[in-house]
């Protein structure tokens, strides 16, 4: 007996402890859905919105743009922002030059700064603190450290090394931005491919070829398509003129172009200005109905037209297109007589290494699942298999209540006559607690 109860004592551990991890589980869920409300403060510390788009480099552009416009007017900057190359601007050489920068010139910069601050603050909820206590009231180390790019050690000057950051932080998040889509993009063609050969494995012989021979048609049916004008070029930017415009190839006037496609009006082409004007050139490639073709490959094709345009227009690296900028790129001979356009079915979008590397990654991320259901699988037939002998157990003392009940009466029954086995059997001094400790359905029991 005592071996049933040290092993009844671990199967009930076991199902508490199950019970414990069941509860945890359902806590940890529904925690984000209760709040604290004795940790709520009052309305003095709100706390600033997280801003959405910082990586976007919204606002980096509109602040960047003021600050390179203000900084142009000084000669001294203008030299020396002429004869910098973008490696030198995003390892923070042209920030070292606002040290030169004349004392007019830093004035208004700190200016600028202020503004630009003041809207940075709009967008986290706070502006009226900003009017109500001049500065004063508000918790600025709190509220700039939202934006890492500016020095908040600061917020009321202008210093080199809120420039260095800020324009470290704008390109290199932009950058990082495009480079993980086209990341993201090979890895999109990868498990495509992967799939496909998965697919062809299933399949017999027969239909294997006929697979084979279905997917190269398509191939060759998305691959004829109309010559692309080259992106950015006179002959693809007349075509948007003559067809989405309605306009008469005849007055094709550059200037005009730009202002009816400067959506916002805002003197600059911005990323989305520009892609919206490959539509037409993508429109010969993709069409939705079409089993042949991607409508994820034409977007990397929108990418790719638009940091081709950027690259040639874009000079200062300010990631616009500014009317200037562009009416110098319409001088070209890019411009009148551009090369033809490589599209990207042309080249496939990741190496065979790269696809080997991507597949063996597969694989084992596949075994690790596997091993992973296999342990469960063996910590699901071990609470089965205990579960089982809990239960075997728990029969066979409800089989010794029964019997020392039906004793119990046996005896009240015919107490003279008592067979000597039976009383060796008998039950001890108060049985009935030993019952009431093991009915079956008593709670806390399984
Ligand atoms: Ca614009
Ligand atoms: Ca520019």
């Amino acid at each position: 007996m005592p071996q049933v109860s040290n092993k009844m004592f671990w199967s009930r551990g076991l199902y508490h402890y199950s019970l414990l991890l069941a509860s945890q589980l359902i806590c940890s869920w529904t925690i984000p859905l209760s709040v604290d409300k004795t940790k709520v403060q009052a309305p003095e510390e709100k706390p600033p919105e997280t801003p959405q788009s910082v990586d976007t480099g919204l606002h980096y552009d509109r602040y960047l743009r003021e600050v390179i416009d203000f900084l142009e007017k000084d000669q001294h900057f203008r030299e020396k922002l002429h004869n910098t190359d973008m490696e030198d601007i995003k390892q923070g050489k042209l920030a070292k030059e606002l040290d030169f920068v004349s004392h007019h010139v830093r004035t208004q910069l700190d200016e600028l700064k202020r503004q630009e601050v003041s809207r940075l603050r709009l967008l986290i909820r706070a502006k009226q603190d900003v009017e109500a206590g001049n500065g004063k009231a508000v918790d600025h180390q709190a509220m700039l450290r939202q934006f890492q790019y500016l020095n908040h050690k600061n917020p009321h000057s202008f210093e080199v090394e809120d420039l260095d950051r800020l324009i470290k932080s704008a390109t290199s998040d932009l950058e990082n931005y495009d480079r993980e889509r086209h990341e993201e993009f090979k890895r999109y063609e990868m498990m495509k491919e992967h799939e496909r050969r998965e697919l062809m494995k299933t399949m017999d012989e027969e239909r294997r070829r006929k697979e084979e021979e279905h997917y190269e048609e398509m191939r060759k049916k998305h691959a004829d398509h109309p010559k692309l004008n080259h992106p950015g070029s006179q002959d693809q930017l007349k075509e948007v003129w003559e067809e989405t415009d309605g306009l008469d190839p005849e007055d094709f006037d550059p200037k005009t172009f730009f202002n009816l496609h400067d959506s916002n009006g805002d003197g600059f082409f911005d990323e989305q200005e520009l892609e919206a004007l490959f539509t037409k050139e993508l429109d010969k490639i993709y069409d939705p109905n079409n089993e042949e073709d991607d409508m994820v490959e034409m977007e990397e094709e929108r990418l790719r037209m638009r940091e081709h345009v950027m690259n040639e227009v874009d000079t200062n690296k300010d990631r616009l297109v500014s009317r200037e900028e562009f009416m110098v790129a319409t001088r070209k001979k890019e411009f009148l007589e551009p090369d033809s356009w490589e599209t990207l079915e042309q080249n496939q979008a990741y190496t065979d290494e790269e696809m080997r590397e991507f597949e063996e990654h597969l694989t084992r991320e596949e075994q690790a699942l596997q091993q992973r259901t296999l342990d469960l699988q063996n910590q699901k037939d071990e609470l089965e298999r205990q579960q089982q002998q809990l239960n075997a157990q728990k029969r066979q003392l409800q089989e010794a209540v029964e019997h020392m009940e039906s004793l119990k009466l046996n005896q009240n029954a015919e107490p003279p006559v008592q067979d000597k086995d039976e009383e060796a059997a008998a039950p001890p001094a108060n049985p009935q607690l030993l019952i009431q400790g093991l009915q079956p359905d008593t709670p806390g029991h399984l």
